[in-house]
């Protein structure tokens, strides 16, 4: 279980719509840590998609994670790099 793609980029101070598709069968998240704006999809089911804001106001590397036990520790983590 993985996020494809694991890597985006945005713009520093710029809104980001995140758009998450789960093209699995069980449940997944999508969560981003440390922007002023964080995306935070609980429990989007198999075949769903739901889309949130991220933003941040200064250039560096954020991370998103599925927080469903074990899948973060299973490699379902991501980057997102803002320029
Ligand atoms: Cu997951």
């Amino acid at each position: 279980m993985r996020f494809s793609p694991d890597t985006i980029t945005a713009k520093a101070g710029e809104p980001l719509v995140i758009t998450f598709k789960n093209s699995g069968v069980i449940p997944h998240d999508l969560i981003t840590e440390g922007g002023e704006k964080n995306v935070k999809l609980v429990n989007v089911g198999g075949g769903k998609q739901q889309s949130g804001t991220f933003l941040a106001g200064k250039p560096g590397e954020y991370r998103f994670v599925c927080i469903q036990p074990g899948h973060k520790e299973a490699g379902m983590v991501g980057t997102i790099v803002v320029k």
